[in-house]
């Protein structure tokens, strides 16, 4: 997880003072206060974090105002490089920034856009340019974070520059060349501010999935990107398609229930709303609604809409042509989002934003719009698509019956946990101290590791708990199957907390979880899976930092009867360089053999072990949950190769 850098005290005090030399301040003197200073002082504010997810909005914040030139009709393609040094070039064809001068401020109002905060939203193009929260905060934010920045703008057969240096100006709008009238755009190449940033090095994946998800939702749009640093990559995105294209790719790795996405499209009350959506053979519901581009992973108002459509569209079909009985139970919502992959995108002129992180929508045009026109051609379609509405409907009824079977054995579940009084799994060995905040749980990987782990624990603070066999692969099976599962039951009820509707973090046993499998391909295989339950089932533990991945080494090395350990094969090398290559040196053993000392020492002792936490963060859902139903779906080649990678990646780790 990522953390804003803290304010410190004097900061406040130095901020305090300013207000204090002039009581009377006057307007300019609060311009200034809300001018590009504030922006370096509180960066977190403006960008979310100084962290590597605030370092990557700042590419994204630029790209989207191209973006938002080319939702207004005038632009095409826009180019990202990720350049040798980590600065980032953004270039587009739109019309330019205008670069002549503004009356009232005297200054041009490419200056403009770039050094007062919140210019952006004056030079509205009458789109959809968003303000407020996060997004859209705009240019002048990212020049004011940057240790320099320079734009071209092509326009009127001339190219006009400025350059700025942590936000302030270093020369005036200058020509410095000419182009052909037809040719327009806008070239942007920033700098991040070290000073300012924990780290300033770009990944290229997350600024490529980010690009991707840009360009499914804008469809028609071309996105470049190049890697122009050591290890070069070059990609460009481009979907026709649009958000229906989005869908097939995320459902690249399931088995779709028809071979149709389905889309529907059309404006209400000056909203725009486009869906796609097509049912694949999973168990799991991958929905991801979109504002004006912009993720909410808390949904809003456009999804309830969806929902309810989708709802009671598929519920009068089923009526209609007597599915079911009719004295039998509408089918519910989960029942007919069972294994639907939907992307639901709208356009508003002005959103209003609720929840603690602003990423939920609260427009409440937003529901009807997204109601009426999903139910309006959701309906059509069905009429008009008989086959496919048939194995949408047969589907949800499918999943009606194994969710009253599931409810079943989870009462079942319940009322054996209060009939066995405390209730937990007897193949845990708990700790004795009661507090959670001091106590973590070790899941280990069958009984051979049982005796070790139970052996070297403190028992005061570590529980152990083994899986035996194979982990169940939860994205393969149904909430019935996952239910009756023991050692998913058993997991359950060690944490504490219960899992979907029940979940509460509050009553969570253990402040940390830590999944402690052998280094090879099989405990891969198995701490993935045993991720995927975690993913799906509790993803607020993930997302709070309570889960662990053990780390034993990878090798032993020996010398004069002394012991060394290496996590990686780099840590080998270097500890090979410092007591001599004719060390004796050996490869990892499974947990199961290793002598108690071992691994106390090495993977369990808080002491002397090291432990890796596991991450996750809403910027890529949507890639995430591809991730996780490409590794454990259907087809074992991706599985395989993953793994591989994983195993190869826990190895090469730096620790
Ligand atoms: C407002 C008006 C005009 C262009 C733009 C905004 C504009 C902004 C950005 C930001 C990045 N790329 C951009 N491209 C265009 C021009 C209006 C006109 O030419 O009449």
């Amino acid at each position: 997880m990522e953390e804003e850098k803290k304010i410190t005290e004097s900061e406040i005090n130095e901020e305090k003072k300013s207000y204090e030399v002039d009581s009377e301040y006057d307007a300019s003197q609060i311009q200034i206060l809300e001018g590009l200073e504030a922006v370096r002082k509180r960066p977190g504010m403006y960008i979310g974090s100084t962290a590597a997810s605030g370092l990557h909005h700042m590419v994204y914040e630029i790209v989207d105002n191209g973006v938002d030139e080319a939702l207004a009709g005038h632009c095409k393609n826009i180019t990202v490089s990720i350049n040798a040094d980590n600065s980032i070039t953004v270039s587009d064809d739109g019309r330019g920034i205008p670069v002549d001068k503004e009356k009232k401020t005297g200054k041009s109002a490419l200056e403009v856009v770039y050094t007062i905060l919140h210019a952006g939203g004056k030079f509205g193009n009458g789109g959809y340019k968003v303000s407020g929260g996060l997004h859209g905060v705009g240019a002048s934010v990212v020049n004011a974070l940057s240790e320099w920045l320079e734009v071209k703008v092509f326009r009127d057969g001339h190219i006009h520059t400025q350059r700025y240096e942590r936000g302030k100006v270093m020369s005036d709008v200058s020509i410095i060349g000419d182009c052909p009238l037809e040719q327009t755009g806008t070239e942007v190449t920033f700098k991040p501010d070290a000073e300012i940033f924990e780290t300033t090095v770009f990944d290229y994946k997350t600024i490529k999935t980010r690009l991707r998800e840009t360009a499914f939702l804008t469809k028609g749009l071309k996105i470049h990107l190049i890697d122009d640093r050591e290890d070069k990559h070059d990609k460009v995105f481009h979907y026709e398609g649009g958000i229906k294209q989005f869908v097939e790719y995320l459902n690249q790795a399931n088995v779709p229930l028809y071979p149709k996405v389905i889309y529907c499209e059309g404006d209400y009350q000056d909203i725009n709303v486009e869906v796609a959506m097509q049912h694949t053979d999973a168990y799991t519901e991958n929905i991801y609604s979109f504002v004006n581009n912009i993720n909410t992973p808390e949904g809003g108002t456009h999804l309830t809409g969806f929902r309810n459509a989708i709802t009671k569209t598929i519920n009068d079909y089923i009526r209609a042509n007597k599915l079911i009985k009719d004295n039998e139970d509408n089918l519910s919502g989960e029942d007919i989002r069972e294994g639907l992959t939907a992307i639901i995108s709208v356009k508003i002129g002005d959103p209003q934003f609720e929840g603690q992180t602003k990423m939920k929508l609260g427009t409440s045009e937003a529901a009807t719009a997204v109601n009426r026109i999903v139910s309006e051609q959701l309906t059509y379609f069905l009429e008009q698509n008989p086959m496919v509405a048939k194995q949408m409907c047969e589907k949800s009824i499918l999943a009606q019956r194994a969710r009253a079977a599931a409810r079943k054995a989870r009462e079942l579940t319940r009322r054996k946990s209060v009939l066995e009084g405390a209730g937990l799994p007897g193949k845990l060995a708990d700790c004795t101290e009661k507090d959670p905040e001091k106590c973590e749980i070790f899941i280990v990987e069958g009984d051979s590791a049982l005796g070790p782990a139970k052996n070297c624990r403190d028992i005061r603070y570590q529980a152990v708990m083994p899986l035996r066999g194979k982990v169940l692969n939860v994205e393969k099976a149904r909430l019935d199957r996952i239910y009756a599962n023991k050692e998913i039951q058993g997991m359950i009820t060690a944490f504490g907390t219960g899992i979907h509707d029940d979940f509460d973090i509050s009553k969570l046993r253990y402040n940390k979880i830590i999944i402690m499998t052998d280094a090879d391909v099989d405990g891969a295989h198995i701490a993935t899976l045993m991720l995927t339950f975690l993913y799906r089932f509790m993803p607020e533990l993930i997302k709070q930092g309570h889960v662990y991945l053990a780390q034993p080494p990878l090798y032993y090395v020996r010398k004069n009867k002394k012991l060394y350990y290496a996590y990686n094969d780099a840590e080998r090398d270097v500890l090979l360089e410092k007591v001599g290559k004719d060390a004796d040196v050996q490869r990892f053993k499974g947990l199961g053999e290793m002598e108690d000392q071992e691994l106390s020492e090495t993977t369990m002792d808080p002491e002397t072990r090291t432990l890796l936490r596991v991450n996750m963060n809403d910027d890529s859902r949507s890639e995430l949950d591809l991730t996780f139903t490409t590794l454990m779906g259907d087809q074992v080649e991706p599985r395989r190769i993953f793994i591989e990678e994983n195993a190869k990646y826990v190895q090469n780790l730096d620790v």
